[in-house]
């Protein structure tokens, strides 16, 4: 039968499964427009994964002698009597509802957050992944959406900017694995030499420099190549302030600032000029440094310097559904706190009721150390809704069991292609597992809670925010029966701002109190922690999920270059003391190739010897959207003696 992946992936693929349990077959939907019959090495996996010993079966208390295994009842009123405590004794303001994108489904991901609002509780505001780079988009463009997969199809040209779809998305990676035996120009720019890169031109940026390269190539385009004036004056406001903005930032001073050769950057603006359209597809992960969102401001500009309608692609997840319906949002106050402050705000004594789905804050939060540490709090009482027993479930005083991938029904969006999909429950629930919404449903009754919106069928509930939606064409139950449909997009040259334009110089932004024209801005290099440690996908993990019980406990190694390792004299496998301003980690060393001087990598959410990687990495936010920055985390190292 077909079910429809629910990982935080770009690929939201479509996949036909068959059998039940570890020995079940899953590949990809052959009609598919996008899986077009592949799916990833982490799908294929998925009959075993949900099938493993990590699974949390049954609802399970804390007591003195470790975790005890009880009924639904028990737990939930163990959890009901608990919140009802700290309402009476502290108010809703210390309790936070705490969720993020381990499940997409627009049901399980959304419809928790109900009970937040009728509490008039705290919720998350989301900022550790591609929101900062969102609004950044907005400011000049009104709404988001750019390229979708079949414009990448027909591009002329492709610049993968911070990017490693060869990881991260492997649907877009068939398609630049097309483009390149047709002999497109594909051009990455990464700091790190990944499987992407090898696809065609390379340029080795200095990491977080990304903004004042984009600014190079604009300066070219502007002083010296030419732009598309009839394009600018037709579609575009604010290009004369614009123009003087990055007339500053002369090609000696990218090059000195990016460490990208000055020649470089005037072929990748040649090129933008001459083969047209082109598809800049801007990464999650370089948008993960202080200037993050600024790049990718000044970024997506270029397509609009050269005449090409929203040649950019970040994110599609413009949609006009009412998520606020679906969420509940009329129930009470609008209360959020942004989740790079929730481990110093817990381990600070802040919040006395802590309720987790969908997540694994414990290692994929930034500061994780004192996410950890404020988890273990005597004054907290905290609940983990999960699949698998995780280090944050680990932690927590009541742990409930979820439903795996196939043992669900949920409608899933992509944020890159525009299907929407119905997955179906194709598997009972393993053990008493019970889905996001049924959970709160059963807590709210606990709590004697009346509103309906807590009591009303998910589905229902489903079709009440898609009611007025003009991207979605046909009734629900015409996606429940065909599996997927498309929606409908509004046109690549539709400006949502306030003047119907591209934005150069963006009056939203002034409105929200940031810059109007793009801060190009990059880091000063701390001499006490002189390495950059970046963190970003691989391919046979969600963020924190997909090991096996074999693969546990997690030992990943720190990658370092040749050169820093001939430094310290260092051979692969040796143990390396990683310091952080505030902590520090013991690692084996992985010597990579792939890696320039003074940058290390780990994977996402990984776990040394000693420490996690996202312990190491700060919590400072962008200017814009409160976003995250984990990529501009600076460490020091120092060689610890061989373990051989
Ligand atoms: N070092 C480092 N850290 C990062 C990043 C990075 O680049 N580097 N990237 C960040 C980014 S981009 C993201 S999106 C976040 C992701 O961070 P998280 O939101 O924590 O994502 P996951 O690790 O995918 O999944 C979280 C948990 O959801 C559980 N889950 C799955 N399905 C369900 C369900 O139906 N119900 C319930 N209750 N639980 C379910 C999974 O078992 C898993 O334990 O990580 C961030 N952290
Ligand atoms: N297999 C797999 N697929 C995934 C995920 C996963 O965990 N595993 N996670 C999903 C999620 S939640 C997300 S958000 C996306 C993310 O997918 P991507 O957007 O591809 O992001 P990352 O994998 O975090 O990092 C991509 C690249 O950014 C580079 N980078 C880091 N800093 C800089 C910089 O300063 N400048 C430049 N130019 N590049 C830099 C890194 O070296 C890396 O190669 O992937 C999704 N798909
Ligand atoms: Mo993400």
């Amino acid at each position: 039968m077909k079910v429809a992946c629910q990982r935080d992936c770009l690929d939201g693929c479509v996949l036909i499964l068959e059998g039940e349990g570890p020995e079940a077959s899953v590949r990809g939907d052959p009609d598919h427009p996008v899986t077009k019959g592949f799916a990833c090495p982490k799908a294929l996996n998925f009959p075993h994964y949900y099938s493993s010993g990590r699974r949390v079966l049954y609802p399970h208390i804390r007591t003195e002698s470790g975790f005890k295994r009880a009924s639904w009842d028990q737990a939930l009123d163990v959890i009901a009597s608990k919140l009802k405590e700290v309402m009476r004794e502290y108010g809703p303001q210390e309790i936070l509802i705490f969720n993020y994108s381990g499940n997409t489904g627009l049901i399980n991901f959304n419809y928790p957050l109900r009970l937040a609002y009728a509490l008039n509780a705290y919720r998350v505001q989301y900022t550790i992944c591609d929101e900062a780079g969102e609004l950044a988009l907005e400011l000049h463009y009104g709404m988001r959406y750019g390229a979708l997969p079949e414009d990448l199809e027909r591009a002329e040209m492709v610049v993968v900017w911070g990017a490693n779809p060869a990881s991260s998305s492997v649907h877009a990676y068939r398609i630049l694995v097309d483009l390149k035996v047709r002999g497109a120009p594909i051009w990455v720019i990464d700091p790190r030499r990944t499987r992407t890169s090898l696809l065609g031109n390379y340029v080795r940026i200095k990491p977080g420099t990304d903004s004042l390269l984009a600014a190079g190539i604009s300066w070219y385009l502007i002083n010296e190549i030419g732009v598309d004036e009839a394009f600018i004056s037709k579609y575009t406001v604010g290009f004369e302030e614009y123009a003087r903005h990055i007339s500053k930032y002369t090609p000696e001073l990218v090059e000195e600032v990016t460490g990208v050769p000055k020649e470089m950057v005037r072929e990748l603006a040649e090129e933008y000029a001459e083969l047209k359209p082109s598809v800049t597809y801007i990464g999650v992960g370089m948008q993960k440094t202080k200037y993050g969102a600024e790049a990718v401001r000044t970024i997506s500009l270029i397509p609009a310097l050269v005449g090409v309608h929203r040649g950019f692609f970040f994110c599609n997840s413009s949609r006009d559904f009412d998520t606020a319906y679906l969420q509940g949002r009329h129930l009470g106050e609008d209360r959020r706190v942004n989740m790079l402050d929730v481990p110093s705000m817990l381990s600070l004594g802040r919040f006395k009721f802590l309720y987790i789905y969908n997540s694994n804050p414990a290692v994929t939060l930034p500061r994780s150390d004192l996410f950890r540490e404020g988890m273990g709090r005597e004054d907290l009482f905290s609940v983990v809704h999960d699949v698998m027993w995780t280090e944050t479930a680990e932690l927590a005083d009541v742990v409930l069991p979820a439903p795996g991938m196939f043992e669900q029904e949920d409608f899933i969006a992509s944020w890159w292609h525009p299907y929407l999909a119905y997955s179906p429950k194709a598997w009972e629930p393993l053990g008493e597992s019970r889905p996001n919404w049924w959970v709160v449903q059963k807590l709210a009754g606990k709590l004697g809670m009346e509103t309906p919106e807590l009591k009303e069928d998910p589905i229902r509930a489903f079709k009440w925010a898609v009611r007025g939606s003009g991207m979605l064409r046909v009734p629900v139950e015409e996606v429940m029966k065909r599996c997927y449909v498309r929606l409908e997009y509004p046109p690549k040259h539709e400006y949502q701002t306030p003047s119907g334009r591209i934005e150069f110089y963006s009056s939203t932004a002034e409105r929200l109190g940031y810059s109007p024209l793009p801060v190009l801005g990059w880091e000063e290099v701390d001499p006490d922690h002189p390495y950059i440690l970046i963190t970003s996908s691989i391919p046979g993990r969600t963020s924190s999920q997909d090991a096996m019980p074999e693969d546990l406990p997690v030992r990943d190694h720190i990658h370092i270059s040749c050169e820093d390792a001939d430094k310290l004299g260092m051979k692969s496998g040796d143990l390396i003391l990683i310091r952080s301003p505030w902590s520090e980690a013991i690692a084996t060393v992985a010597i990579d190739d792939s890696l320039p001087s003074g940058v290390l990598w780990a994977r996402r959410s990984a776990k040394f010897i000693k420490g996690a990687v996202n312990d190491l990495l700060q919590d400072e936010k962008q200017v814009i959207a409160g976003g995250n920055s984990l990529n501009s985390s600076r460490v020091s190292i120092e060689a610890l003696v061989s373990e051989s």
